[in-house]
């Protein structure tokens, strides 16, 4: 693929005018992500993406579900430094041939963190998806259009793993033996779950920790990567949050024994959800803990799923990545259900 134009494409945007050099950041499987940086002060000053239309199909409804939500979220701090930049045209987004623009200003001394450093980290992510929610709760989920239907859908997930198991080769079937023996024996601990009793809320849907904002003295400050507001219920984000700061490793750590669950840090991010003043159901309260074993679960099948289909869906740096994420991210959500007594005995303490 040859190199964008950045220059013509940033200037259709309203931005100021200014030297600009355009660094690519590796974060994100997804969409690409480029950091416009004014060349005289070195400040990180707006945020130019490509955006991935074969995952985002109706990128206007993923446009409007930002524009519909940033301005609740700007109600509160870091938030309102966040704008979306519309193009000369006054356009939420710009298309050049196939290809999907948009400009976001960059959060400025962001601190973000792949694995979870301190007891305070934990609470304070805990604390902001709270907020989260509780700023969102004012929009009306009919506004919010489904860009990708049924993104943590267990069934849906398990039925995309079996077609691809129906369509791919015996050589990558037998590689991925052990984990797809793993979700048949696992999958029915969920359907304790009960999805339809736990009440619909407007999510993130992507909460893992490097989505959040810290100041440098570990204060989170937003959420960033607005891609996936969609209906869902509270437990996608919280138990996509927890399996990032409960584990000791990121989720491409391919030396799996270094892995272990961090119960201290599942305490403290329910104690700074519960204390960010968000209303929740007790069913909601119930769910936190299955939730943390059901994200990476999720997250692993998909991984799986794409490694049998041949890497199409995620961006991958060597053939074998979404397999190794995929046994990662099936043992965290193994380890997960060893510690559900443990969970469940935190979460009674608050009701
Ligand atoms: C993708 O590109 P990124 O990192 O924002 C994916 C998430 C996964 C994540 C990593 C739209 O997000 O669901 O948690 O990779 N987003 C989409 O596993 O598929
Ligand atoms: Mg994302």
């Amino acid at each position: 693929m040859n190199k964008p134009d950045f220059l013509s494409i940033f200037n259709k945007f309203e931005v100021r005018e200014a030297s600009y050099s355009f660094n690519k950041i590796s974060m994100g499987f997804i969409n690409q992500t480029y950091i416009v940086t004014d060349s005289k002060t070195n400040a990180n000053i707006y945020i130019l993406q490509q955006i991935n239309h074969s995952i985002f199909k109706n990128i206007e409804a993923l446009q409007n579900n930002i524009s519909y939500s940033l301005p609740l979220l700007k109600k509160h701090g870091a938030y309102k430094s966040i704008r979306l930049i519309e193009t000369k045209s006054k356009k939420k987004y710009l298309k050049v041939g196939g290809d999907y623009w948009r400009v976001f200003t960059a959060v400025d001394k962001a601190v973000t963190y792949d694995t979870c450093p301190n007891p305070l980290v934990a609470f304070e992510a805990g604390r902001i998806i709270g907020l989260f929610h509780s700023l969102l709760e004012p929009l009306s989920s009919n506004l919010i259009i489904e860009t990708i239907p049924d993104f943590h859908n267990l069934d849906i997930r398990l039925k995309q793993l079996d077609d691809a198991l129906s369509n791919t080769s015996n050589l990558l079937k037998n590689r991925a033996k052990k984990e797809v023996e793993f979700v048949e024996k696992t999958k029915m601990v969920f359907t304790s779950l009960k999805m339809s009793e736990i009440p619909l809320r407007i999510c993130h849907n992507d909460t893992k920790l490097n989505n959040i904002i810290f100041d440098k003295n570990h204060n989170a400050k937003c959420l960033i990567d607005l891609d996936t507001i969609m209906n869902g219920h509270l437990l996608y984000d919280t138990g996509d949050a927890l399996r990032i700061i409960c584990n000791s490793v990121t989720e491409d750590e391919k030396d799996l024994s270094k892995m272990s669950f961090n119960l201290e840090y599942f305490e403290q991010f329910v104690q700074g959800f519960i204390a960010s003043g968000i209303k929740i159901t007790p069913k909601e309260i119930k769910s936190i803990s299955l939730g943390v074993a059901y994200m990476p679960f999720i997250h692993g099948i998909r991984a799986i799923t794409d490694f049998l289909q041949g890497n199409k869906y995620y961006t991958v740096s060597y053939p074998d990545e979404n397999l190794d994420r995929g046994k990662n991210l099936l043992k965290f959500s193994a380890i997960a259900l060893q510690k559900l007594d443990d969970m469940n005995a935190i979460l009674n303490k608050i009701g």
